[in-house]
């Protein structure tokens, strides 16, 4: 019988949290022969939300899930986890500069680095959700030098998962039968969704180009591409271009030195 693994959830009063717990308690991530115990960070004022969580992962009576140990302690959090979804940051709020939203999660992520440096198996997986999570993902590693940098990922599918939908929604196809579509720049207004290279099944089992399904390029070029560039949503949350994000990373290694 495989031993069960220690896996943390940053953020696990949050919304993400909410469905993702109950994927990794059931078994979809890993594996529906591997027990897990449930690591479940949150700051000091969530943690009567927090109970709440675990009440109802306690009532869904899951058998791979061995334990659940709730808590607003890193150091508590990160001992010998195995996976780490740091999905827990500090969101942009009315008023806040870039700096400050930056400051504030280089703050966070420090610690979180820090904690799974000195308390997380070596091998651990690390995947950071939180945004910006490109640069929480890079002061985590540098924070946690112990741990291989290659074990550290942040989680930036969503664009192309976006794209790829709006593609099968407008040829009412299912969206696996969309292939190759690229999305070039980052989660903000400096992506650049690419078609050029995809093709989809057509219900009748034919292999296409995007190109020759849709066959309007103006729909292409100006509702497609544009539609997904202009992301209010990341960018008031990022709003940044390709230089920002440059200077980003430079102050917040900056930041990380002082
Ligand atoms: P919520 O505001 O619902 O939850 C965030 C949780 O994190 C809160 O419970 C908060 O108390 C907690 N938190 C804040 N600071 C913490 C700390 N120092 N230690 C532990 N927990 C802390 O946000 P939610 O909608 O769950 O989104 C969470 C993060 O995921 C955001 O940064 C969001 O931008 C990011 N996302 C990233 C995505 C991606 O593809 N990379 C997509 C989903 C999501 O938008």
């Amino acid at each position: 019988k495989a031993e069960p693994i220690r896996v943390v959830i940053t953020g696990a009063a949050g919304q993400i949290a909410y469905s993702l717990i109950y994927q990794i308690a059931k078994g979809d991530v890993f594996g529906p022969n591997q027990p897990v115990i449930l690591h479940l960070l949150d700051i000091t004022p969530m943690m009567g939300v927090l109970e709440g969580v675990v009440m109802e992962i306690s009532d869904c009576a899951l058998p791979l899930v061995r334990g659940v140990v709730p808590t607003d302690k890193p150091e508590v959090a990160f001992k010998d986890v195995e996976a780490a979804f740091m999905v827990g940051a500090m969101p942009r709020k009315e008023g806040m500069e870039r700096k400050d939203l930056l400051s504030a999660n280089i703050k966070i992520f420090k610690v979180q680095g820090d904690a799974l440096d000195k308390h997380a198996k070596k091998t651990v997986k690390v995947l950071v959700v939180g945004n910006p999570a490109n640069t929480n993902a890079l002061i985590c590693s540098k924070y946690a030098p112990s741990i291989p940098k290659e074990n550290f990922s942040a989680m930036t599918r969503l664009d192309q998962n976006r794209a790829q939908a709006h593609i099968a929604a407008k040829l009412g196809i299912p969206v696996d039968q969309v292939k190759n579509v690229i999305i070039w720049g980052n989660h903000s207004k400096t992506q650049y969704p690419d078609v050029r290279n995809a093709t989809v099944i057509m219900p009748n089992g034919a292999t296409l180009s995007v190109h020759d399904a849709i066959k309007d390029e103006e729909y292409l070029k100006n509702v497609f591409v544009e539609g997904l560039k202009v992301d209010d949503f990341a960018q008031k949350k990022l709003d940044l271009t390709a230089q920002e994000l440059l200077e980003e990373k430079q102050e917040a290694l900056s930041v990380c030195q002082d």
